[in-house]
């Protein structure tokens, strides 16, 4: 059996993410977000769940953070819950939201675990969604207010910093079509908002800058992979158009200060049309210290006239599925990885998300989740053979430490190394939390054991 072995400067860890995790949704002061009110509306959350509970790790933190120290990982991602520091988005902080943060990032550093922070991962304060939400350029300015505030009061103590998390999917899987909150269906709306995200985004780095802050500051958007179904140019070029979607829409503006040419046509010519202000490029285009990304899919997909959005059909060819019906396509890791290098100058990237979605529960006080197990020898194979390839990766973080709250599908999709009973809140390891202790501890595996 092969062995697979990492360059020992990887670091390894785990990824969350506020609303999905930590529950207390109405305590010390927290405001409401925009996924208490989408979960609160009947016919979007599967079974009707919401993410007032979750995992309650708002108050089981310290028995999370032993769980990530017995794990032996480097690094924990998570995000800060925007409505808990500021109830109505801006205004005067709320104390009671950030001590909790503070005895997060405590508890990690006294855990040797370093804290990499999210800033906005979705939970949007509602009262700024009540006045137009990331439409409204004013939301911009209150990003760049709270994004300040975290980096003078966590500088020194957070030193790897994410300013947005998934782009494409606050934009268009949320406004365009509709499956994230506030679920909009409108092509120029979620448009309009990709591009005051990336302004968001790059506000927040000029903070970061001017403050003279510690530490790294990057951004990660969430790429699928499209492979063509056949090598006919119309494939490829269609297959090239759902990527850029993802991929350059969100990356050139940051790397190469404007948007791919042909995909501003192609929204021109679907009634699109662009709402970019004067100094927008100076924010946007602006160095950052890494790319996150966020790898889960791929698909085959081929020409046909008409499909939307790109005129770009995905086919099922039957590859094997993940519990939550994503197609498992490691070799799409390797080659994203390998497009964004050739692409983008070689850029440091940190795997900010990669996990699979299986729904095993607990026997006889175990989890047998085998396939997720080998999810991630397959992915973690074409790192290796990214870095093998001259990628330049610092660091892998699996989704997700918990079994959490996964958006619109609810509780019942699992991708937790660590399964949740959410009736007990018990905690449970999975085969798969030991397998990647394991994996940490010798920084490599053997394939298939
Ligand atoms: C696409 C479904 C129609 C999260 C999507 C649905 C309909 C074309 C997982 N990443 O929970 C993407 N996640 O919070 C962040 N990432 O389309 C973290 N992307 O398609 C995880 C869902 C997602 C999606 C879900």
């Amino acid at each position: 059996m092969a062995f697979i072995e990492f360059p020992k400067e990887i670091k390894w860890g785990v990824a969350t993410a506020s609303y999905q995790i930590e529950g207390a949704a109405f305590e010390d002061g927290r405001g409401a977000s925009i996924w208490d009110t989408f979960s609160r509306t009947p016919g979007k959350i599967k079974n009707g769940d919401n993410g007032d509970i979750a995992c309650d790790s708002y108050h089981r933190y310290e028995e999370d953070i032993q769980m990530m120290k017995e794990l032996g990982i480097d690094i924990y991602r998570f995000s800060i819950s925007w409505p808990r520091i500021f109830p109505t988005g801006t205004g005067e902080v709320n104390q009671a939201g950030l001590n909790y943060y503070h005895n997060l990032v405590d508890c990690l550093r006294a855990n040797q675990i370093e804290p990499m922070c999210t800033l906005y991962h979705w939970d949007l304060p509602q009262v700024l969604q009540d006045q137009g939400g990331w439409a409204n350029r004013e939301t911009i300015e209150a990003f760049a207010h709270y994004a300040e505030q975290m980096f003078r009061e966590f500088n020194g103590k957070i030193t790897k910093w994410i300013t947005i998390n998934e782009p494409w999917c606050i934009s268009f899987l949320s406004n365009f079509i509709g499956e994230h909150a506030p679920g909009n269906h409108d092509l120029q709306l979620a448009t309009t908002i990709s591009h005051h995200l990336l302004v968001a985004h790059g506000r927040a780095v000029t903070k970061f800058r001017s403050l003279g802050i510690k530490g790294i500051i990057g951004y990660a958007p969430n790429l699928e992979w499209f492979e063509p179904f056949s090598n006919k140019k119309e494939d490829i070029e269609a297959c090239n158009r759902g990527m850029a979607w993802f991929i350059e829409w969100f990356m050139d503006p940051v790397f190469k200060g404007s948007y791919p040419e042909f995909l501003v046509e192609w929204f021109e010519n679907k009634g699109v049309s662009l709402q970019i202000e004067d100094g927008d490029w100076d924010q946007i285009n602006q160095t950052i210290d890494f790319i996150g990304i966020n790898y889960y899919t791929g698909s085959v997909g081929r020409y046909k006239q008409g499909a939307e959005l790109f005129d770009l059909e995905k086919i099922d060819i039957h590859y094997e599925k993940t519990d939550i019906g994503w197609n498992i396509y490691p070799q799409g890791f390797y080659k994203a990885l390998k497009k964004l290098t050739s692409q983008y100058n070689r850029i440091p990237i940190y795997i900010t998300e990669n996990g699979a979605c299986y729904n095993d529960g607990v026997l006889h006080g175990r989890v047998h989740d085998i396939n997720r197990i080998k999810y991630l020898e397959q992915h973690l194979t074409s790192l290796k053979r990214a870095i093998d390839s001259g990628v330049n990766i610092k660091g892998y973080l699996t989704w997700s430490l918990l079994d959490n709250f996964e958006w619109a599908e609810g509780y019942d999709k699992r991708f937790g190394l660590v399964h949740i009973d959410f009736q007990t809140l018990r905690r449970t390891k999975k085969d798969s939390y030991f397998w990647y202790e394991k994996m940490i501890r010798h920084n490599g595996f053997h394939i298939g054991q």
